[in-house]
């Protein structure tokens, strides 16, 4: 399909993943519509664990290096939830939200207990994003999939957390999906898009590219400084971020170090890129580093752009 044409009503959907787990999770229907927000209305099955009430889980904030007692780690007045929804960096005060956008949701993730969460953000102007809709997806094997909210909405929590402007709302969805599942796919892409309902091209969009190695899950996020795994001349930097942290860590992953990567761009696959890692070494770093690290120089995996899902 031609990526720039794009768009959230393409059809063309594959019914269904490889997986039995994640079976009930895919759908081939577009998504609900946020101005309706019964369709959110879901009823968790517990109370999420949030220490600072700030609607971010606690193994999050910990996966993430938030600061779990402060609804807003890094002081800049802007709450984590809401950073992480508008797609700035809760730890840095130099980034703040970009204004304009009337809606945009991120997804992000941590592991905790054998259970993986997909976590999305989703910042609502207004507290509606009346006249929006959001949709969340995967890719496997570069193959699109969009999942139906009734599908997902039995194994999410809800939550709704604060913003800086208080007329402004962000909704988070804790997604539980067996971390054997994730760890088994071993190369999955979770993906969300925003548009205006009346329209079918996409505006916003945002990607969680997960591996897994050693029997852990990790997400592929671009190195500091480093260029986007998938960009320019084909070289990237890739570092893994573990989603287990903290008393979840296996023993096989090293403490105090975080694999980082350079990445070759090697063809497309579906909608997706594949890249080889050319080189690996586990490096100092508040994180922790998969004693797989090392030897996945040479393998490849697939990863999304969320850049080739905007506009239509
Ligand atoms: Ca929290
Ligand atoms: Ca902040």
């Amino acid at each position: 399909m031609a990526l720039n044409n794009w768009t959230k009503d393409q059809h063309g959907w594959c019914p269904l993943l490889p997986a039995a787990a994640l079976l009930s999770l895919v759908g081939a229907a577009i998504g609900m519509g946020l101005g309706e927000p019964s369709t959110l209305s879901a009823s968790p099955s517990s109370a999420m664990k949030d220490r600072d009430g700030d609607g971010l889980p606690n193994g999050l904030e910990r996966a993430l290096n938030l600061d779990g007692t402060l609804a807003d780690s890094d002081g800049d007045g802007f709450p984590d939830a809401e950073e992480l929804a508008r797609a700035s960096d809760p730890l840095s005060k130099e980034s703040s939200p970009f204004a304009g956008l009337p809606i945009s949701a991120e997804v992000t993730g941590y592991s905790a207990r054998g259970i993986t969460h997909l976590v999305i953000a989703i910042y609502l102007e207004g507290g509606l994003g009346a006249g929006h809709s959001f949709d969340l997806g995967a890719v496997y094997e570069g193959r699109p999939f969009i999942l139906k909210p009734e599908h997902y909405l039995p194994f999410a929590e809800v939550s709704v957390a604060r913003t800086m402007d208080l007329q402004d709302v962000v909704q988070v969805i804790d997604i539980a999906v067996p971390e054997r599942t994730v760890v088994d796919l071993g190369n999955l892409t979770i993906f969300t898009l925003t548009a205006p309902v009346e329209e079918v091209a996409v505006t916003q969009a945002s990607a969680m590219n997960l591996v897994s190695s050693g029997g852990s899950p990790f997400q592929v996020v671009k190195a500091k400084g480093g260029k986007t795994p998938v960009s320019g001349n084909g070289v990237g930097t890739a570092i893994y971020r573990p989603l287990v942290s903290g008393p979840d860590r296996p023993a096989s992953m090293i403490a105090g170090q975080m694999c980082v990567q350079t990445t070759q761009f090697s063809g497309t696959q579906g909608l997706s890129s594949r890249v080889e890692v050319v080189s690996a070494s586990c490096e100092t770093a508040d994180s922790s580093c998969s004693s797989s690290c090392v030897s996945s120089v040479g393998s490849t995996f697939t990863m999304l752009d969320p850049v080739i899902l905007v506009g239509g």
